[in-house]
C-alpha cells in the first residue's frame, strides 16, 4: 500500500509514523507513505495557500490552484487512485470504510485546513470525502493519521501472524470480550474460571458470550446486524429479559 498525504503541516505526522507498528510496516516495505507540503506547489514569491472568502465573513479559504496542482502532480496519470479530502462534511469513517480503503493499492489523502477549501478543488480532483466523527478539528491532519493507522493494520503482515485483525471489535460486528493476563488474582478479583480451563471450545464460547454481553450493554445498536448463532440469540434474549423493566 502506498499513501500520499497532502498537507500544510507535514511535520505533524512525525510522531505517529515513526513509532511502533507503523514504523515497522514501513521498514518492512508493506506500507510506503510520502508527505507533500502543499506550499511547495505555489507559484508566487509569497507562497500563498489561502485567501479571504468571496462574500465576506470570517476566516480563510484554501486556494484552488496550489491544492489542485499538488494533487495532479502527486497523482500523475493514474486516474484510478482515490483522492480523499478529510473534512467534517465527509462520510463518517467506520471499520467498513476502513476495509474498503485497505483494498486499494494506493490512496491520496488531502488535509483541509482553515475554514475550508475552495469548492472548485472538490469539483476538479476530489473523489471522496471522509470525516472521522461528529466534532470539529482544526484540520484534516489528525483524521489522516487515524485513517493511515486503521488502514495499515489491515495490510497482510503488518500485524503479527498470530495476531490478525479478524477478531477486532467492529470487524466481528461485536465489541471485544474482556481480556485478562497474570496474575490469576489481582486485589481479590479472580480471572474467570472459563479462561483457566484449557478447554478451547469452552473458552471460545465464553468469549463470544461476553462479547455479546458487552455489546448489549454498550452498543445495542450493533446487535441489529451482528451475525449470531441460534444458541447466541437465546443467550441475548436472556440478557434482554434480565434487563427488561419490571411488569406493571
Ligand atoms: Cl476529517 N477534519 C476536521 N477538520 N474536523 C473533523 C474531521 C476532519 N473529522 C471529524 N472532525
Amino acid at each position: 500500500m502506498h499513501i500520499d498525504i497532502l498537507t500544510l503541516f507535514p511535520e505533524m505526522f512525525d510522531g505517529p509514523l515513526t513509532e511502533s507498528i507503523l514504523k515497522r510496516a514501513q521498514e518492512n516495505e508493506l506500507l510506503t507513505i510520502r508527505r507533500h507540503n502543499i506550499r511547495d506547489y505555489t507559484t508566487g514569491k509569497h507562497h500563498t495557500v489561502d485567501d479571504t472568502p468571496y462574500g465576506g465573513g470570517g476566516g480563510m479559504v484554501m486556494m484552488a490552484e496550489p491544492l489542485v496542482t499538488a494533487v495532479e502532480g502527486v497523482r500523475g496519470d493514474d486516474p484510478q487512485v482515490p483522492v480523499i479530502l478529510l473534512t467534517p462534511q465527509g462520510r463518517t469513517l467506520t471499520q467498513k470504510v476502513v476495509q474498503e480503503l485497505a483494498a486499494y493499492p494506493r490512496l491520496i489523502l488531502v488535509c483541509g485546513r482553515y475554514e475550508g477549501v475552495d469548492e472548485r478543488v472538490r469539483q476538479s480532483v476530489i473523489t471522496d470525502e471522509i470525516s472521522i466523527g461528529d466534532y470539529v478539528l482544526t484540520g484534516g491532519e489528525l483524521a489522516a493519521m487515524v485513517i493511515v493507522d486503521a488502514v495499515a493494520r489491515l495490510i497482510p503482515g503488518v500485524l503479527g501472524a498470530r495476531w490478525g485483525a479478524e477478531e477486532d471489535s467492529h470487524a466481528m460486528g461485536l465489541l471485544e470480550y474482556p481480556h485478562y493476563t497474570r496474575p490469576p488474582v489481582f486485589r481479590e478479583q479472580a480471572v474467570p474460571d472459563a479462561l483457566l480451563s484449557g478447554d478451547h471450545g469452552g473458552i471460545e464460547r465464553w468469549r463470544r458470550r461476553e462479547a455479546i454481553r458487552r455489546t448489549w450493554q454498550r452498543r445495542p445498536d450493533m446487535l441489529l446486524t451482528a451475525n449470531l448463532s441460534e444458541d447466541e440469540r437465546w443467550f441475548l434474549a436472556d440478557l434482554a429479559e434480565a434487563d427488561a423493566p419490571p411488569p406493571g
